[in-house]
């Protein structure tokens, strides 16, 4: 597979172009300031260091200042290594000229969005079900975050896991890739990547492990073995 640099650049305008660089990615990393050990920056540096092809910043606690100056560092940091989303503050991802945003079904509309950010940038929708990722699909999102997966703490209004089994269901229906997230550690994620995930997310247990380098490259090497044999 090509280098990520490479086709940072050459996803311009083209879309299914990212479709495929977004199909490429194994391990998914969100930001997460409250519950990290060694902080944000840290903690994407090391993961980015380890392989993780797409950062999301993802940061409820900070001033638009604070944030815009921690995106910039972040943007530095994955550089042409991995793709840079910001969580739902589309006036930081334009502020930082990320690669794209990701946004709930409570944010602004993906439409809006898309009309602020352009063709060019990659934009992320969290879906719950098949109706809701038929329609991110239909509204041009570039991929789906389906979840909760697993029951999780690290989202207060995650909501119970809708399992595994509904990844299936989501893949079956759109074409755009499938990120999984909630509640997913080293031990339930098989089971995700079984059932047709794209890529996974998992914040809590990465970010607050003593070592983000060893378990990003744990979960890659899981879900790539997985994948492959597959
Ligand atoms: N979004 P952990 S669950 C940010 O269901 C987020 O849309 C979710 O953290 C959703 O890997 C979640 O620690 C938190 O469970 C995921």
């Amino acid at each position: 597979s090509q280098k990520i640099s490479n086709q940072k650049i050459s996803t311009q305008n083209d879309v299914s172009l990212k479709n495929s660089l977004l199909k490429e990615i194994d391990f998914y990393l969100v930001t997460d300031s409250g519950l990290s050990k060694k902080g944000t920056l840290s903690d994407v540096k090391e993961s980015v260091e380890a392989g993780c092809k797409i950062i999301q910043y993802r940061e409820k606690d900070k001033s638009t200042k604070e944030m815009i100056d921690e995106a910039s560092e972040i943007k530095r940091i994955c550089g042409d290594r991995a793709i840079f989303l910001v969580n739902d503050r589309i006036d930081v991802a334009l502020a930082v000229d990320a690669d794209g945003v990701h946004i709930g079904q409570d944010d602004m509309p993906i439409e809006t969005a898309r009309k602020l950010l352009g063709a060019d940038k990659i934009i992320g929708l969290t879906v719950h079900n098949v109706d809701e990722a038929v329609e991110a699909e239909k509204k041009g999102a570039d991929y789906v975050g389906l979840g909760s997966i697993f029951d999780t703490s690290t989202k207060k209004d995650a909501g119970k896991g809708i399992g595994p089994a509904r990844i299936r269901e989501v893949k079956n229906a759109i074409k755009v890739p499938v990120v999984a997230i909630g509640g997913i550690n080293k031990e339930n994620c098989r089971s995700v990547v079984e059932n047709g995930a794209d890529s996974l997310v998992a914040i809590s247990a990465v970010v607050c492990s003593d070592d983000v380098k060893k378990e990003t490259r744990e979960f890659i090497d899981i879900i790539k073995e997985i994948k492959n044999s597959s």
